[in-house]
C-alpha cells in the first residue's frame, strides 16, 4: 500500500512541506536540495538489512549486495576526497565527531576549538554537549578587529595549554580555513588535528576551497550541506589513523549502520565528480559574494567584511532588531534563514545579534547573481521593517514568482 493509503495524515504533510520548500527561499547555509536519485536510495529497500561490522566482516548474513554497496561509497569517498581511508557509516556530524573524540582521547583530555559564539559547533566544546562535559575544552576565539581566525594567537594558547587534539572547521565562519597552519601548530605542540568540514565539503570535493585531506589526522563531515548528500555523515584519515577510526564508530559509538543512507552518500559522491558539480559549488561561492556584497551595499554589516565560502554572517545589532525577530519576521515572508550568534555577541545564542545566510540551496535551484541582488533586496526590506504586514505579504509574493521560475525537482 502507498504511504496515502496507509497514512494519509503523514503523507499530507509531507505533501504540504514538499510544497512549502517548493514555494519558499532556503538560505540556511546547512540545508540544501538533494537530487531524485539521492533520495531514492534514501527511501530504497536497504532500510531491511542489518549490517553490524564493514563489509567482508558482518555480524550479521546476507550482505552480499550491501558489502559492494559500502565498498563502493568508501572508495568513492577517497577518490572524491584524496584520503587513504574512509567510513562512511557516521549516523550524523554528531556521532562522528563522538567516534572521532574518542578514537583519540581519553575522557578528561584536553583540546580546543573555536567559540560556538564564534562560530564553532556544540560539539566542539559546548558546555552543554558531550564534547564540554566530558573532555576538557579550551576554546579559542577570533580576532576582534577583523573577526577572522588569528593563527598566532592560535599558535600561542596551544603552547600555554597544550590540549591532545585540535579542532579546525567551524559552522558559522565565512573564510577560508588555513590547514597547513593548523598543521604547523599540531606539530609544534604534539595535538591530534580534527578537521570538522561539514559546512563546505561540497566546495571542497569540488576543488574550489582548500582541502584538508593532506594535513589532518582525522576529518569528519556531514553529508547533507553543500554536498548535497543525504541526512548522515562520514569521516576520513591518512591509512595509519583507519583501525583505530573504524573501531571507534562500530563498535564503539555506534551499532547497525544504515545501508540506505550509505547507498545515497556513495550516489551523492558520484554525482560529486561529475562537471556540473564544480559548476555548482563554484557558482554557490560567486552567489554568497554577491549576496554579502549587496547586503552590506544595502547597510547591514557583513562580519569579517566579506566571504570566502557558501555562507554570510550578517551582524543586526545597528538595525536595532535581533536575530530572533529578524529570523521570524523574513520567515513570514517566505526567506528562510537561522539566527546565529556573532563574534563577542551579548545576547544569548537562543536570541542573537545576527543572521546567517547561505547559498548553496538556492545555487542548486539554478540561481545567480542577478537572483542574488534581488533576494538581498527583500532580505533587507523586511529586517528594516519587521513589523510591516503588508510588506511581508508583498515579498511572500515576489518570492513565490522567484521560486516558481527556478522549480528544484522538475516533473
Ligand atoms: N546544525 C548545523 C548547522 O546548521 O550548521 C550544524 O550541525
Amino acid at each position: 500500500m502507498s504511504l496515502k493509503q496507509t497514512d494519509s495524515v503523514i503523507s499530507g504533510l509531507i505533501e504540504k512541506e514538499s510544497e512549502y520548500q517548493k514555494k519558499t527561499l532556503r538560505l540556511i547555509a546547512s540545508e540544501n536540495y538533494a537530487s531524485k536519485a539521492v533520495m531514492e536510495a534514501t527511501g530504497s529497500i536497504l532500510t531491511n538489512k542489518y549490517a553490524e561490522g564493514y563489509p567482508n566482516k558482518r555480524y550479521y548474513a546476507g550482505n552480499q549486495y550491501v558489502d559492494e554497496i559500502e565498498i563502493l561509497a568508501i572508495e568513492r569517498a577517497k577518490k572524491l576526497f584524496g584520503v587513504g581511508h574512509a567510513n562512511v557509516q557516521p549516523h550524523s556530524g554528531s556521532s562522528a565527531n563522538i567516534a572521532a573524540f574518542f578514537a583519540f582521547l581519553e575522557v578528561g583530555d584536553k583540546f580546543m576549538g573555536l567559540d560556538l559564539a564564534h562560530g564553532g559547533h556544540l560539539t566542539h566544546g559546548s558546555h552543554v554537549n558531550f564534547s564540554g562535559k566530558w573532555f576538557k575544552p579550551v576554546a579559542y576565539s577570533v580576532d576582534k578587529e577583523t573577526e577572522a581566525l588569528d593563527y598566532d594567537a592560535i599558535r600561542k594558547m596551544a603552547l600555554e595549554e597544550k590540549p591532545k587534539l585540535i579542532i579546525c572547521g567551524y559552522t558559522a565562519y565565512p573564510l577560508e580555513i588555513n590547514f597547513k597552519a593548523f598543521r604547523d601548530i599540531c606539530d609544534e605542540v604534539g595535538a591530534v588535528m580534527m578537521a570538522d568540514i561539514s559546512h563546505i565539503a561540497g566546495l571542497i570535493a569540488a576543488g574550489v576551497y582548500p582541502s584538508p585531506a593532506e594535513y589532518a589526522d582525522i576529518i569528519t563531515t556531514t553529508t547533507h550541506k553543500t554536498l548535497r548528500g543525504p541526512r548522515g555523515a562520514m569521516m576520513m584519515c591518512k591509512e595509519e589513523n583507519a583501525k583505530k577510526m573504524d573501531k571507534s564508530v562500530f563498535p564503539g559509538t555506534q551499532g547497525g549502520p544504515l545501508e540506505h543512507c550509505i547507498a545515497a552518500k556513495a550516489v551523492c559522491f558520484h554525482e560529486a565528480m561529475q562537471p556540473e558539480f564544480k559548476e555548482y559549488a563554484t557558482q554557490t561561492i560567486k552567489n554568497a559574494k554577491v549576496l554579502a556584497e549587496e547586503l552590506s551595499a544595502n547597510g547591514l554589516r557583513v562580519v569579517a567584511g566579506k566571504t570566502e565560502s557558501h555562507l554570510v554572517l550578517l551582524d543586526l545589532t545597528a538595525k536595532g532588531i535581533t536575530g530572533k525577530d529578524a529570523q521570524m519576521s523574513l520567515e513570514e515572508a517566505g526567506i528562510i534563514t537561522n539566527r546565529n550568534t556573532i563574534p563577542f555577541d551579548t545576547r544569548s545564542p537562543f536570541i542573537t545579534s545576527g543572521l546567517r545566510v547561505g547559498t548553496a540551496a538556492l545555487t542548486t535551484r539554478g540561481m545567480k547573481e542577478s537572483e542574488m541582488k534581488e533576494i538581498a533586496s527583500m532580505l533587507v526590506k523586511v529586517v528594516e521593517k519587521p513589523d510591516d504586514s503588508e510588506l511581508k505579504l508583498r515579498i511572500r509574493s515576489e518570492v513565490e514568482e522567484l521560486c516558481e521560475k527556478f522549480q528544484v525537482y522538475k516533473e
